[in-house]
């Protein structure tokens, strides 16, 4: 077989390179890892599975593994930097503040991942390599996507040990509470004004993704949201990347904001599954977790349209989480304010029943609290 593009395919058929297989890990380089972890495991729920830092052999950089059902979140900060890589973490958080260095994907073949993703323009970032434990061996690759974000193909095999070799599995004592989220749903990508469909051209060229239909376009942008949207995914959609670049409009944009403070392209918002979303909002709310705020108007007329939900409508507006149908079925959402100073990452908490879309109906109402909020800061 040849790693070129089949000529035959037309030109808006993309031409799956190589299976994603799911979204392995998202890696936050964040300025003191040891607080972060503490704040995803009490805020978020997630479980602290691993560690690798100075004690275990690696005297430059601190990494904390939390897990909730399949959701991976690693958090590394820069002990002391000497070598190359430590130099580039510290960089990263001067630069951006906490936020996401890596939205790692789980592959069947890593090195040819990579081969095949730069024979088709990506930018190889480290060339595959495997390292090995007691547990077996993982090989792993890294490419460059938008900004300093980068994608690292992880080819687990059989892998039996926690995370990777190098790494100490942590034991919690005890049974463990079930998850409050269970998935990773989606990760949207910000983008500079005018390189969304470059971006998006690079998910389908490069990964071999596909557009979905719901993406936010001229008509939105214009009237209410200052932003342009498009999503690509998988074949299977279970790896999804809305894509967000900057709209020119009477109020200066989110996306904006977003970009000046983070310091270029980055990660905006990444959106956890749950089964039980008001159960864990209220957790997440108890810990000390703020939310978009949602008017009461909202849930006035949310019943017309929406029609019957598993939660009643009264609890929604209790908990000012968002409901949007379209004809697959609905969902439930809501969103968190960003989770550190500089208005940049903030989660997204999903509970679908049917519906395969991002809240469509929503986002009226959705970038309206966003504004309310930018506005706070003196940002609009
Ligand atoms: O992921 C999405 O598309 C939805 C909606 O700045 C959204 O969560 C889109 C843009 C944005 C915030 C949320
Ligand atoms: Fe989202």
């Amino acid at each position: 077989m040849t790693d070129t593009l089949p000529s035959a395919a037309a030109p808006d058929t993309p031409v799956e390179a190589f299976p994603v297989l799911a979204v392995d890990a998202v890696e936050f380089a964040v300025g003191n890892a040891r607080q972060a972890a503490y704040f995803y495991a009490r805020a978020f729920g997630l479980r602290p599975v691993a560690y690798r830092g100075p004690e275990t052999g690696s005297p430059e950089t601190a990494s904390y593994v939390l897990e909730a059902g399949s959701v991976r979140f690693v958090l590394t900060s820069v002990v002391r930097a000497s070598s190359e890589y430590a130099v580039f973490l510290e960089r990263h958080v001067a630069a951006h503040g906490d936020g996401v260095l890596d939205v790692a994907l789980a592959v069947p073949d890593a090195a040819r991942a990579y081969q095949l993703a730069l024979a088709r323009g990506a930018r190889g970032l480290r060339a595959p390599s495997t390292a090995r434990d007691d547990h077996g061996s993982v090989r792993t690759a890294t490419i460059a996507a938008y900004g300093d974000t980068r994608h690292t193909f992880v080819e687990r095999g059989g892998y039996r040990g926690r995370y990777l070799p190098g790494y100490r599995p942590l034991d919690p004592p005890g049974p463990t509470a079930p998850p409050l989220v269970t998935g990773i749903d989606h990760c949207v990508g910000n983008v500079e004004l005018g390189r969304l469909d470059e971006w998006v051209a690079f998910y389908q060229r490069v990964l071999g993704f596909s557009t979905m239909k719901e993406f936010v376009g001229d008509d939105i942008a214009t009237e209410y949201s200052a932003l342009m949207s498009k999503v690509v995914a998988d074949g299977t959609r279970t790896v999804k990347f809305p894509l967000n670049e900057p709209a020119i409009a009477k109020k200066k944009s989110q996306i904006d904001e977003y970009l000046e403070f983070y310091g270029g392209p980055g990660v905006q918002h990444i959106a956890l599954a749950t089964d039980d979303i008001v159960n864990t909002v209220r957790q997440m709310r108890a810990a000390g977790v703020e939310f978009l705020d949602t008017p009461d108007s909202y849930y006035d007329t949310l019943g017309e349209w929406v029609g019957e939900t598993r939660v009643p409508i009264e609890e929604l507006r209790e908990l000012k989480i968002l409901a949007d149908r379209d004809e697959d079925g609905y969902l439930l959402q809501i969103f968190t304010k960003p989770v550190q100073d500089k208005p940049t990452v903030f989660f997204e908490l999903i509970e679908r029943h049917g519906s395969a879309g991002f809240g469509k109906g929503n986002f009226k109402a959705l970038f309206e609290a966003i504004e309310r909020e930018q506005e706070r800061r003196g940002n609009l």
